[in-house]
């Protein structure tokens, strides 16, 4: 893999409402740059960044996940982060390792509750935004509707840089505004597209939304005003340059318009990408704190010394642990000791790697800008900073806000306390042992009925038999089932070891007895899914106990479960 420097990089975070798309529109820009083969769909299950079975099963993300391009010879991270409001902190932590946010918004619903959080998200860690209305093709899809609620909601500085050719089925492609071309895009979703010239239905309103885009762009900078009255107008050069220095100011947030599932317009949201947004070496400097807790200033160029914030962790069934963290200053090199300024001890990095999806690229290094992972460190969890071992350098986590929900598992008698874990782990192999068994065993006389089917007319009681036996097989056995749900609660409390968000897993001293305090909504969701998954049966010899918090300072404590 490709070593890339700060100006050759984005991080753009794709955040908003859910189901508005940012999935489906990862998968679509993956596909036009050619990172994959073939266009990623919900439907089918074969996102790259929805890759978690239950991701998949239930058609919406869970937890942010990252995925990189190369377009132009700039290499784009891209982040895709869930878009329900119990999931919002994968969001936050995204946008807080970004340089820009993408905000989808659907050509149907507008703005939404979601999209007016993740808004203040990027305010408060002052990145660059960029609007994309996606769904244009479907019906009841309305531009001029959504933008309204756009300026309503965010100020007039929110800008169409496109105009949409159509709407609903007829949207075919869009009119760039700078350039004064029509992309007119294949219906086959193939991505494929001509530059044409406008066509004569969309002139006239394409020339009324250059003009306004112009005032815009030179509105916020005298010298481009200037010009702007000299000439009556700004030229291509000069509005491009104009809106890439304003939109790294704030002060234009440019609106695109696409249909991911259609795989329209996804070249010319790369193109905007690369063009608009700023690279990490644009920002020179980061606020950070030393060990006394004072505020530090330091140097983010690949020169300076080695700095990372991790903003997420997670399990990996193959290779454990994976952090993922953010290089702020320096290089990080493969197979290096650093420092953990957290918690004060040494790390060694192992094989440094890119992420596409749950595919591990690996790298030797990575440069000050760019976002990598890292499977099996020591002790260190999200929110950590890596760093040279002479500067003690901690750089600001996103803080989370207190936990809502809080529950525990513990084992009813103490005689199970002992090794509850062990017993647990015994239990496991044995239905896995046993579920394997039946399996083969159903699987082996489905073959026969076949067989026999086949080699004799099909009877009605032949059908029946085939139905049966194959929807079981689909089913598996009620032990299976068990099976399963079993391995759901241990993927919970995996991935609460593992560090994810606030979630924290406490042993209590005395007894094997866990308690699980979370203010992660990811670990909310397993916690609730294995009480609802888990039968009273299988939870026999366990307690739960679930409640609200009743006041913001609510805090489950180990001592319940000692
Ligand atoms: N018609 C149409 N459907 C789309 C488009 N983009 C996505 N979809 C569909 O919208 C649904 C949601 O898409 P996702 O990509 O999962 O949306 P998301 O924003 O990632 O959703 P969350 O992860 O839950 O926040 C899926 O059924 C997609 O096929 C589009 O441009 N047009
Ligand atoms: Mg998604």
């Amino acid at each position: 893999m490709k070593v890339y420097s700060g100006s050759e990089i984005r991080n753009v975070a794709v955040v908003g409402h859910n189901d508005t798309g940012k999935t489906t529109l990862v998968s679509q820009l993956l596909f036009d740059a050619g990172a994959t083969t073939r266009l990623g769909r919900i439907e089918d299950g074969t996102t790259t960044t929805d890759f978690d079975p239950d991701e998949i099963e239930r058609k919406h993300s869970i937890s942010a996940a990252f995925a990189h391009v190369e377009w132009k010879n700039t290499k784009i991270n891209l982040l895709d982060t869930p878009g329900f409001g119990i999931f919002m902190m994968e969001a936050k932590s995204a946008l807080r390792v970004a340089d820009s946010a993408a905000i989808v918004v659907s050509g149907v619903t507008g703005v939404e509750v979601s999209t007016e959080r993740v808004w203040k998200f990027a305010e408060e860690f002052g990145l660059a935004r960029i609007v994309i209305v996606n769904k244009m093709d479907r019906e009841r899809a309305s531009a001029s509707r959504t933008l309204d609620a756009l300026q309503k909601k965010f100020g007039k500085n929110v800008v169409p840089i496109q105009m949409p050719m159509g709407e609903e089925h007829d949207f075919s492609g869009v009119i760039d505004l700078v350039s004064m071309k029509a992309l007119k895009y294949a219906a086959d979703g193939s991505g494929k597209f001509d530059a044409i010239d406008i066509p004569a239905e969309h002139k006239a309103a394409a020339d009324e939304w250059r003009e306004k885009l112009i005032e815009k762009v030179a509105e916020g900078d005298d010298t481009l005003m200037e010009r702007f009255f000299e000439q009556g107008g700004l030229s291509q050069e000069e509005l491009l340059d104009g809106l890439k220095r304003e939109v790294a100011h704030h002060q234009i947030f440019p609106v695109l318009y696409a249909s991911a599932s259609h795989n329209i317009a996804g070249h010319s949201l790369l193109d905007a990408f690369v063009n608009l947004l700023p690279s990490p070496e644009e920002v020179k400097t980061l606020d950070g704190i030393d060990r006394k807790g004072e505020k530090l200033v330091f140097d983010r160029r690949p020169e300076a010394f080695p700095a990372a914030l991790v903003f997420k962790t997670f399990s990996d069934p193959f290779s454990g642990r994976i952090a993922l963290f953010r290089v702020y200053s320096g290089t990080l090199k493969s197979d290096t000791a650093y420092w953990n300024t957290t918690k004060d001890h040494e790390e060694r990095i192992g094989k440094l790697q890119v992420l596409q999806g749950k595919q591990q690229i690996p790298v030797s290094e990575l440069k000050a800008g760019d976002i990598g992972a890292v499977a099996k460190l020591k002790d260190t969890h999200t929110g950590d900073t890596i760093a040279a071992k002479d500067h003690q350098i901690q750089i600001p986590s996103v803080q989370y806000p207190e936990a809502a929900i809080a529950f525990a598992v513990e084992p009813k008698a103490r005689a199970m306390r002992t090794n509850s874990a062990q017993r647990s782990r015994a239990s496991s192999k044995k239905i896995r042992r046993s579920a394997s068994r039946a399996i083969r065993k159903r699987k082996s006389s489905s073959s026969q009925v076949r067989d026999s089917c086949t080699s004799r007319s099909s009877s009605p009681s032949c059908t029946r038999n085939m139905e049966s036996t194959s929807s079981f097989i689909r089913r598996r056995s009620p032990i299976a089932r068990r099976l399963r749900s079993r391995q759901m609660h241990t993927a919970g409390t995996r991935s609460s070891q593992a560090g994810m968000g606030s979630s924290r897993i406490a042993r209590s001293p005395s007894s094997r007895c866990r308690a699980v305090q979370t203010s992660n909504s990811s670990m909310r969701f397993s916690a609730a899914r294995f009480l609802a998954s888990t039968s009273p049966r299988s939870r026999r010899g366990f307690r739960t106990h679930g409640r609200k918090a009743s006041s913001p300072g609510f805090r489950w404590s180990t001592s319940a479960c000692a």
